[in-house]
Parts: structure tokens; C-alpha cells; sequence
């Protein structure tokens, strides 16, 4: 499954939940959201994936990117 990496007062990430939500997408069974706040499992995992301490991003099994826009660009494609 898509996982969605955020962390709680993000415009960015908030900007993504946002479009998907307007897509249809539902949490759970379209994507999943994952806590990428400082200090979690889910930003460890987003410094090895990307290299970077930034959010959202976005990983669908080899695919992974950073951009707000790319990422609702990628959300409505696979839609
Ligand atoms: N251009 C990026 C900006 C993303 C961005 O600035 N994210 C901020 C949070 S809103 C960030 O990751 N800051 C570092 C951090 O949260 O540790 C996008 O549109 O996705």
C-alpha cells in the first residue's frame, strides 16, 4: 500500500490528506498515513528512503518523492 509520510502541523502534508481526500481516496485501504514527526520510526525511515528530514513524502514499493505537488500529481494518476 501507499504509505504517506507527515507529521502533525504540516501546510504541505495537510495540502496532500487534503487532495486525497477530494479524490476518494480513503486511509486504510487507498494509503497509509505514517508519523514522521522528529524522533519516530517513521522519519528513520524517511532519511533512509530519501535522504532528507522533509514531509510529506511519499513511498509506493520502489517509488518514493517529496513534493506536495508531485505527490498529488502521482495520488491522481494511480487513481
Ligand atoms: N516543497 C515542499 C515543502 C515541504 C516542507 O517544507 N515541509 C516541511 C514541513 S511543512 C518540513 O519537512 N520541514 C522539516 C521538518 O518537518 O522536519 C513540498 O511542497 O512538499
Amino acid at each position: 500500500m501507499i504509505q504517506l509520510y507527515v507529521r502533525a502541523g504540516c501546510p504541505y502534508c495537510k495540502k496532500v490528506e487534503t487532495a486525497a481526500a477530494e479524490m476518494g481516496l480513503v486511509e486504510g485501504s487507498d494509503f497509509e498515513l505514517v508519523d514522521a514527526a522528529p524522533n519516530t520510526p517513521g522519519r528513520e525511515v524517511v532519511l533512509k528512503t530519501g535522504g532528507k528530514g522533509m514531509v510529506p513524502f511519499l513511498i509506493d514499493g520502489e517509488i518514493s518523492m517529496y513534493e506536495s505537488a508531485d505527490i498529488i500529481d502521482y495520488l491522481k494518476a494511480k487513481k
